[in-house]
Parts: C-alpha cells; structure tokens; sequence
C-alpha cells in the first residue's frame, strides 16, 4: 500500500511511523487511519521488527480527528462518530496494546482530542518540552475517545482526569511527567538524541521480556493479585525456557553484554 498520509520505515530493528500531514497538526483522516491500520499489520508481521516509534511530522503530534471532515451543512446528516470509533480508532489502540513489542510515542508537540490518547495508549511517551496535551473533547461537546477515559484515571487519579477532561486546559509536557501522565519530558534540543537513545536500547533488549512485561501491566488493571501471580508465573515458565533468559545469565557469569533477540 503507497502511503500519503504516514511515513513508514522499518530498519536496524526499529519501525517508524510518522503521522505526515503537519499543516493540518497531523490530525486524522479515514485515510490516514487505513495507512495506520496496514503499517500496524506490517509491523506486527515482521519478526524483525523489535521496537515501534510512532512520532509527528511537523510542530504537532496530531490534533486528533480532523475536524473539516466533519462539518455539516445545513440540511445534511451528520457523520455516525460511534462507526467512525469502531472503524478506525478502537481498532488503532487495540492494535498498539496488542503489539508484543514495545512501542514509543514521541510527541513532539501538541497533542490534542484522539492525538493525545493515541499516545497514551503507548507504552512509553517521551515528550519535548514545548509539547502539550489537550483533552479537547468538551471544547467541541464530545467526551475523551480512544480510551482517554480509561487511561486518564489510572494514569494520574480521578480528580485529575476529570479535571483535564471537563476542562480541556492545555497541559504542558513537563507538567505531564511531573503527574505521572508520560514517561519523561525532555528539553527540545535534546528531544531527537533522547528518542534515538530511547529506541536503542530498546531495540536491543529481550524482545519477548518486553512483551511479557507490557502484557502483565496491562493485564493487572482488571486482574485480582492472585490473577495476577499466576499471570506472572506463567510468563517467567514460559521466558525461563527461552534463549534469552539463557543469554543473560551467560553474559552475567561471563561479565559481558548480553546479545538479546526477538525470542
Ligand atoms: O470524529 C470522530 O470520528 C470521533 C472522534 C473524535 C476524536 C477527536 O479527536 S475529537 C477532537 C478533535 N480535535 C480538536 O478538537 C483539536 C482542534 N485543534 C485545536 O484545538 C488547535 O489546533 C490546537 C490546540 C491543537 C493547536 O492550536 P495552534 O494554535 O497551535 O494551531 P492552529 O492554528 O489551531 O492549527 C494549525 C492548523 O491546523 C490550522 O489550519 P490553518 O488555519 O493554518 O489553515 C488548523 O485549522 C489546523 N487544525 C488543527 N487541528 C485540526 C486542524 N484541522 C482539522 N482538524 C483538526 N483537528
């Protein structure tokens, strides 16, 4: 599939997806998200690939639903947003939570509506400075979408989501890690270095480790403790009989870096 709306690149173990309509602050289209939906599908077919960055083109992130694909005029009806959630944005959080791989979201400027909860949806977000995260919804009479409502509250506590999500204020980057929102803020001219650094070491790390890991946090938000203990048995079984694990305590008793690989 040719892609207009996205740039995609798979090298050296690290997928790159960048959202590529920069004057319109990367905002989504029922094209983009098609473009979305198949670079996922390569992602997640390539045993090569170890870690997905997902990153703006442009001063935005992504401002979210693109707005003028929604407009009515008068007399006419309006779009079915419940057909447009199950078509493409339920499906791209799915798809980015089920990746066995982690994935980054470097957001390197606003982030707004559906923009902001796509990257929360990630497993780790690195934010420039000068970026910003904006629950936009109540500012156009929609509620959080694309699981705002279930990553807010559990990322920084009630109060705080619904205060973010009745408010639609502006959040900064800094503020956002301060609250536990993103992983880490970083200055803007160090912000290219650090995502590099950030996938490189991710890139070379144990794949699988890293899936089992997102997959038990992700799964102790519904799990019981008992749930959750027998979750974690059954990934360190399945780990302790892979080449990883056998690798890692070699390169310790050998005093050497490990070489890890997708298994
Ligand atoms: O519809 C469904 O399928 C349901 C799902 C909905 C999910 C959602 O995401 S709903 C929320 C949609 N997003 C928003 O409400 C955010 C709208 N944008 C803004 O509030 C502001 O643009 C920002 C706060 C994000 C950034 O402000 P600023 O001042 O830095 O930039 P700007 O000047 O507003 O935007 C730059 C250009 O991008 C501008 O175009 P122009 O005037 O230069 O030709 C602006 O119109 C355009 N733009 C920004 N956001 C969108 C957009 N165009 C279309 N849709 C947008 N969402």
């Amino acid at each position: 599939m040719a892609y207009d709306c996205i740039l995609f690149d798979m090298r050296e173990g690290v997928a790159r997806i960048t959202l590529n309509r920069p004057d319109r602050l990367n905002s989504f289209t029922t094209a983009m998200h098609a473009e979305l939906r198949d670079a996922l599908r390569a992602v997640a077919a390539d045993r090569s690939a170890r870690v997905l960055l997902l990153t703006g083109a442009g001063r935005g992130f992504c401002a979210g639903q693109d707005l003028a694909d929604r407009a009515v005029a008068p007399g006419a009806a309006p779009t079915d947003l419940g057909e447009s959630i199950d078509t493409n944005y339920r499906p791209l959080v799915l798809a980015l939570r089920a990746l066995p791989l982690p994935v980054v979201c470097a957001v390197n400027g606003v982030a707004a509506g559906a923009g902001a909860n796509i990257a929360l949806a990630c497993d780790l977000v690195i934010a420039a400075r000068s970026a910003s995260f904006i629950q936009a919804f109540c500012k156009i009479g929609l509620v959080p979408d694309a699981g705002g409502t279930y990553f807010l509250p559990r990322l920084v506590g009630a109060a705080r989501a619904m205060g973010l999500a009745m408010l639609g204020d502006r959040l900064s980057a800094e503020q956002a890690a301060e609250w536990g929102l993103i992983w880490k803020c970083v200055a803007d001219d160090a912000f290219g270095a650090s995502v590099e650094a950030l996938v490189a070491q991710l890139a070379n790390a144990p794949t699988a480790s890293l899936a089992a890991i997102k997959r038990a946090l992700h799964a102790s938000a519904q799990n019981s403790l008992d749930a959750q203990l027998e979750l974690e048995r059954d990934l360190q079984r399945e780990l302790g009989f892979g080449a990883d694990y056998r690798e890692g305590v070699a390169a310790f008793m050998e005093k050497r870096a490990p070489r890890f690989g997708r298994t």
